[in-house]
């Protein structure tokens, strides 16, 4: 474990030369640091925080100048990890930027861990841990819809739809504790049932949000989404089109893709990595097969498909037959070549899709295409991915704590139900308590108890 009481610094822009770096130094020593490596016409020895203040960066070695740059002092717990802070904007050279953190550890810092300054935050009480990921989530967003939805958990969304849960179940706590604490009897079987109703809702809440699990890693983590039909289709025109780029290549002789080719787009704000396949046939042709296989590979692979038929040519045995190999998934089919003359009637294009929805599209003049994205989101998102104001899970270990609650909240309800004495459920929603906690990070969830119990007068 690194100690927490060191004082830490760090370059916090990204390695390389840039026209501005920015070092960081955290901790009791960081003012102090700054007096002896920074020279300013106004007097350094009491910085006004929270002010740029223009110097120049010394060597404490031989006090030659290392570079002209702008210091910020930030006065603990008022700063980003609630301990003394200095930002220093220097010329992002690499080698100026190494000589200030080396000339900052020879003064006693020390170079900061990855992540240290965010749970130094955490530590001091500036964020929760759900806001320290959401950190990391809105750096490493590729998308502005990622980043949106890492800010609505940095800004503490996720923390405050938890807190009426939590209250809720302390409320619950609380009526138990105190029947077994003054009641000499058991709970009326009327209050217990109240209680089996109140935990029955939330439940729900929380079987919700494990539900949104699913859309919150799409959105986190992008998805895949393979191209799937016969030759000659149009696949690969799709997959142009729906990149707004010439990719892949696109002839009339059927077999022209052999090979998966995959690129990654933007839907909706969503990262998608998409494959376009080779077409699916009989064939005795050894490359023509290994390509195929591929093409199995991806469909088994991938998170969605998007089944393309030619809708210019009669409905062949082989989009039967793929169809059906494809039923047990959900997909999209798409008909394509609508600026052709239609060989399907509409009959024959819904029994096709089945419960799948279709869109029809024209690879050649771009007609449909944002229709098809639009499909693709609502089949993932079940919305058309315009933004919802309510909160995804998008975190592994929130869901798993999420789910740990839940169970622990069942088994608090199956004891009440049974008649057992108060104490098996209190087990168990002491538990459900604390894995709600964990997800914010909280540790003081039995010094909240204390609290509401000492709002209790001790004859209620
Ligand atoms: N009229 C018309 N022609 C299209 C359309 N989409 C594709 N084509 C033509 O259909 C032929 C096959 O297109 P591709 O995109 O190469 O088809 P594919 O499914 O990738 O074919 P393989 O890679 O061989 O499996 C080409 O000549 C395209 O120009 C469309 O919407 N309308
Ligand atoms: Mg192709």
């Amino acid at each position: 474990m690194m100690d927490l009481t060191d004082t830490i610094c760090a370059l916090s822009t990204p390695p390389g030369r840039s026209g501005i770096a920015i070092v960081r130094v955290s901790g009791s020593q960081s003012i102090e640091l700054f007096r002896r490596i920074f020279a300013c016409k106004k007097s350094c020895e009491q910085p006004v925080f929270r002010q740029a203040l223009l110097g120049r960066i010394i060597d404490p070695l031989n006090k030659s100048e290392i570079d002209e740059a702008i210091a910020i002092c930030f006065a603990g717990p008022n700063s980003y990890t609630g301990e003394d802070m200095v930002e220093f904007s220097i010329h992002g050279s690499p080698v100026l930027i190494a000589e200030l953190i080396d000339s900052l550890c020879r003064l006693g810092a020390r170079l900061a861990e990855p992540g240290e300054f965010s749970l130094r935050a955490f530590v001091n009480g500036r964020l929760d841990l759900t806001q320290a990921e959401a950190i990391n989530d809105i750096i490493h967003a590729t998308t502005l819809y990622q980043a949106k939805v890492a800010a609505r958990q940095h800004s503490g969304a996720l923390a405050q739809q938890l807190k009426p849960v939590k209250d809720q179940i302390i409320d619950i706590i609380v009526n138990l504790e105190s029947a077994v604490e003054f009641v000499e009897e058991n709970l009326p079987t009327d209050a217990r049932d109240q209680i089996a109703r109140k935990l029955e809702q939330i439940r729900r809440s929380l079987k919700d949000w494990i539900e949104s699990y699913r859309k919150g890693r799409i959105i986190r983590e992008g998805f895949s989404m393979a191209i799937i039909g016969r030759p000659n289709v149009g696949k690969s025109s799709i997959f142009n089109a729906l990149l707004a780029q010439d990719r892949s290549i696109v002839a009339e002789i059927p077999g022209t893709t052999r090979d998966l080719i995959s690129e990654y787009m933007n839907i909706g704000g969503i990262p998608v990595r998409l494959l376009d396949t080779a077409g699916i046939q009989r064939s005795d042709d050894h490359i023509e097969k290994l390509g195929m296989d591929r093409s199995f590979q991806a469909m088994a692979d991938t998170d969605a498909i998007l089944l393309v038929v030619d809708i210019s040519r009669p409905r062949s045995g082989l989009d039967s037959e793929l169809r059906q190999q494809l039923s047990h998934l959900s997909c999209i089919t798409v008909m394509n070549k609508s600026d052709l003359i239609s060989k399907w009637s509409a009959a024959e294009k819904r029994e096709f899709a089945d419960a799948w929805p279709y869109v029809e599209v024209s690879a050649k003049t771009g007609s449909g295409i944002e229709e098809l994205r639009s499909a693709i989101l609502k089949g993932l998102l079940g919305t058309d991915g315009i933004y919802q104001d309510t909160v995804l899970i998008t975190n592994l270990r929130h869901v798993q704590n999420i789910e740990a609650a839940e169970k622990h909240l069942e088994e608090a309800s199956a004891a009440l139900g049974e008649g057992l004495s108060e104490e098996f459920a209190l087990v168990h929603l002491h538990k459900g308590l604390k894995r709600l906690g964990a997800i914010t990070g909280e540790t003081g969830v039995e010094d909240l108890l204390t609290e509401v119990f000492s709002r209790f007068c001790i004859g209620k």
